[in-house]
């Protein structure tokens, strides 16, 4: 007997899913995917058996390969496979919009879908963050009225949230623990005996609220921790002393993990989950309460870019140059190092900032072709990139830039600035050479009085 399982959003959470699921014996994966502008394009590509991402994903590449060839997998724009899935999995985006609030279009487009055409018995799984409340009172509410069934009688409705990384979508997905909040028992346990066929670390259950807390909670602790880092970098450049030292002797404590300051906060789990978290407890919170923590925590990690602006404007100054005008290098695109990812990348409030302070701007990325927002095309020639240029600014430690020979691009800028917002480069070798170097966290601002 084969279990008929449809995923809704071939994206970073929806495709390694797919493909673990598809070589289960017994299961049957379709991925479905809207044949949008932006991503209608992957249909082919994974048809086609290879995965539709730049950067490194370990074992992604063989795993597509091997169920498309298998058989047990494809991916379609047709929403009617819905109307035969034993259990569906819902991977949509749940951004939110500048005011924090949670845009939850595809969720209500799909939870429509599903319930105009779900079939009596299915198990539906909701793997996107969500704010706290809305597996049961949009996803459920939806289902109920398209279909006329009851949620935990005619179907059953499960919360599980993903821990995908990019570079590291497979070995995530296998080996972190699954946390399962069933709406009801049986969802949970249905949903149970899914996940155990591909995740090897324990799969918990528990009811739907704690399960979608759980998951915000998660990323909240992450943001305010970097946020404390953050501002603590901000002390130390203020005394003029090196964060990265303090943190190491503060982290040989046992009881503290201190985590990275750097050039700001991207992806699409950190910047977007506090704001969820807090639109959960305004929307169905027994009383009304602002999580001030999580809410500074993200202004101070949005204020980092804007931090690198001022950074590569202190060492323009320092070499008697102004920014208006000035040609400054953004290296790095994607939101994290060795990956193409630049949904919410500290790349773009940089470059705004940027420009905002008159300098002429080019962005190099090893990874990302093209740029989805702004009128920068992405560069992927170094030498190109940094010909001319009066700074040099570091937002994404790939690998790439390990290999930088500091002695051929002070011969290749005009002026030798750079500014390092992830404790990549090493300050005295640069200074040594002549560089003007400033850092996040570390010594160099001149007080300009
Ligand atoms: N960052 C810092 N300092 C740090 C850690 C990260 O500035 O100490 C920045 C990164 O440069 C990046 C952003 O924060 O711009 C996010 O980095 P991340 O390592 O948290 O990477 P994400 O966004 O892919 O986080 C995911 C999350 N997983 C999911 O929500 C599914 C997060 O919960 C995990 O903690 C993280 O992966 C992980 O550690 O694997």
């Amino acid at each position: 007997m084969v279990t008929k399982i449809v995923v809704i959003g071939m994206g970073y959470v929806g495709i390694p899913a797919a493909g673990l699921l598809a070589e289960v014996d017994g299961f049957d994966v379709t991925g479905l995917q809207r044949r949008s502008s932006r991503s209608g394009w992957k249909i082919e590509v994974l048809n086609s058996g290879k995965s539709p991402f730049e950067g490194d994903e370990p074992g992604l590449d063989e795993l597509i390969a091997k169920v498309v060839a298998k058989g047990t997998f494809r991916v379609t724009d047709d929403i009617e496979i819905l109307s035969d899935a034993d259990v569906i999995l819902i991977d949509v985006q749940t951004p939110t919009d500048p005011q924090h609030v949670p845009q939850y279009l595809s969720l209500r487009e799909v939870s429509a879908n599903i319930g105009k055409r779900i079939k009596k018995g299915a198990l539906v799984v909701v793997e996107s963050t969500v704010a706290p409340g809305t597996t049961q009172n949009v996803v459920q509410s939806i289902i109920e009225e398209e279909s006329g069934f009851r949620g935990g009688e005619d179907f059953d409705l499960a919360f599980s949230y993903e821990r995908v990384m990019p570079g590291k979508l497979i070995h995530n997905i296998v080996n972190l623990p699954r946390i399962i909040g069933g709406v009801t028992p049986k969802g949970a346990e249905r949903a149970f005996e899914i996940y155990s066929k591909i995740c090897k670390a324990p799969v918990r259950t528990t009811d739907v609220l704690t399960a979608e807390i759980s998951k915000t909670i998660e990323n909240a602790y992450r943001d305010v921790n970097i946020a404390f880092a953050n501002e603590m970098a901000l002390v130390c450049e203020s005394m003029g002393v090196n964060v990265f030292e303090v943190i190491e002797f503060v982290n040989e404590l046992p009881s503290r993990m201190m985590h990275i300051p750097g050039a700001g906060v991207g992806g699409h789990c950190l910047p977007k989950d506090p704001w969820l978290l807090r639109h959960g407890l305004y929307e169905y919170g027994s009383w009304k309460l602002e999580p001030e923590i999580i809410s500074l925590s993200r202004r101070i990690n949005d204020q980092m870019p804007i931090h690198m602006a001022y950074l590569v404007e202190n060492a323009l100054n320092a070499k008697g140059k102004h920014i208006q005008g000035a040609i400054v290098t953004v290296l790095g695109a994607a939101y994290l190092e060795n990956a193409d990812d630049t949904r919410n990348t500290p790349a773009a409030a940089l470059v705004g900032a940027l420009i905002a302070k008159g300098a002429n701007v080019r962005i190099h990325d090893p990874f990302v072709i093209g740029w989805e927002f702004g009128p920068h095309e992405i560069l992927q020639d170094f030498k190109a990139a940094v010909t001319g240029a009066d700074c040099v600014a570091l937002v994404t430690k790939h690998n790439e830039y390990n290999s930088i020979d500091f002695d051929k691009l002070k011969n290749q800028m005009r002026t030798a600035t750079v500014v390092d917002g992830r404790n990549f480069f090493d300050q005295k070798t640069l200074e040594g050479k002549g560089f003007e170097y400033r850092a996040v966290g570390k010594a160099g601002i001149r007080r300009t009085k």
